[in-house]
């Protein structure tokens, strides 16, 4: 029997399938919705699951996130699972993976588990097919090369008075009881160096054939612009082959490509596989939040902002610059009135206005360069600044206490 026989298998949705119908007519006024996707499950009409798929992403678009009623999310699920098995069954692979990354990446938490199995089956038919084409791998190309890293010439990048004054502390074989009493509970930033050696990542993950082979087919959403407070900055989907391939052509003219704050992992289980939890996230109790991969070319910048959570953040392959002000200069750094972006400054490190903000000016802050292998503990509310000095792939772990507060 051959792996494409039998299709793919979707038993939770052809569970639900019933319900979900109903409540996107009942609440979502999906009554075109619901005769298209219908027609795809009983009569195989690939066009109509084609047009439902639509329909949902429409509403998906429709307004603001949160204001996307929970029912299109599933509806959209379900319509990238019917379209899926049709580009499944035409033998069309990579189509059929993309249809399933945009039901991971927008759709809802029902049906995720038949997503999620029908990626794992499809990647094991595409694998089986380059095997028996004989194909073999390139010749594992490095994502950063040390040797092409010049140290002057990306310093000058960095804002003004970066790394002379006081520099985050540096601990290696840091205990638990260490970090807790020096770090935690005081709520100081620390970097701790030689805690992710074990990591596969770290052995795998500058390597551009490992990742095109576990990856390179995947849809993943990515950033494109200087950063997110400037106008010309949008969002795009592309594969995550694409995506390598402008880290690597990248010329230092051109606007940054970044996977920014993506949760990667919960949707590409082989790159789960590469990162562990680092026992200093649970040495205080609470809860993870998000695991976000933060993967990118040289040059990305995410300004002054700051999180509500514990940050660990792990630096896996290449370098980054961070800036660190407290918590308790928030007023001094201005951050911005919409609701939206309270948690981002006004101040913009890379072109710093002193007449416009002058208490920013002489403000104490720390910071560090961040080296592979290096992890940086931010605490909650502390501002951070980072810009990518190389091609870089970071993971930040982000966990609180279960109240919600740190
Ligand atoms: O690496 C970056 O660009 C930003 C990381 C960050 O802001 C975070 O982990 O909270």
């Amino acid at each position: 029997m051959g792996l494409t026989d039998g299709g793919i298998a979707t038993p939770t949705l052809d569970r639900e399938a019933p319900e979900i119908i109903h409540r996107v007519s009942e609440e979502g006024g999906g009554y075109t919705f619901a005769r298209m996707v219908s027609a795809a499950a009983s009569d195989g009409d690939a066009t109509a699951a084609e047009v439902a798929r639509e329909i949902a992403w429409e509403q998906l678009h429709s307004g603001p996130w949160h204001s996307v009623l929970p029912i299109w999310r599933d509806a959209y699920s379900m319509a990238c699972l019917h379209v899926a098995k049709h580009h499944f069954a035409g033998g069309d692979f990579p189509e059929t993976l993309k249809v399933l990354d945009l039901g991971l990446i927008m759709g809802g938490s029902l049906l995720r588990i038949d997503l999620e199995n029908a990626v794992e089956k499809v990647m094991a038919v595409a694998e089986e097919r380059e095997k028996s084409n004989n194909n073999v791998g390139g010749d594992g190309g490095l994502l950063f090369s040390s040797v092409e890293f010049n140290e002057d010439e990306v310093f000058q990048l960095l804002p003004t008075k970066s790394l002379s004054s006081k520099h985050v502390a540096r601990r290696s074989e840091l205990s638990l009881e260490g970090f807790l009493r020096d770090y935690y509970m005081l709520g100081l930033p620390v970097i701790i160096s030689d805690s992710m050696s074990h990591w596969p990542a770290r052995a795998r993950w500058n390597n551009t054939d490992y990742l095109k082979k576990v990856a390179g087919g995947r849809t993943v959403p990515v950033e494109v612009g200087k950063n997110y407070l400037c106008s010309e900055w949008k969002q795009e989907l592309i594969t995550f082959s694409q995506f390598l391939e402008r880290i690597q052509s990248r010329n230092t003219c051109a606007v940054p490509t970044y996977l920014a704050q993506h949760p990667l992992f919960d949707q590409i289980k082989e790159l789960r596989k590469d990162i562990l939890v680092p026992d200093y996230c649970y040495a205080g109790g609470g809860e993870m939040r998000s695991i976000n991969a933060w993967f990118g070319p040289g040059g990305t910048v995410t300004p002054l902002h700051h999180d509500p959570h514990h940050n660990l953040f792990a630096q896996v392959v290449g370098k980054k610059y961070v800036r660190l002000y407290a918590a308790s200069v928030s007023e001094e750094l201005y951050p911005h009135s919409e609701t939206m972006l309270c948690n981002s400054s006004q101040v913009d490190l890379d072109n710093i206005d002193d007449n416009a903000f002058p208490k920013a000016k002489d403000l104490e802050f720390m910071d560090c360069i961040l080296d592979e292998g290096d992890m940086l503990y931010i605490p909650p509310k502390w501002w951070h600044y980072v810009r990518s000095l190389t091609p870089s792939l970071s993971v930040s772990f982000w966990w609180s206490n279960p109240e919600g507060s740190p």
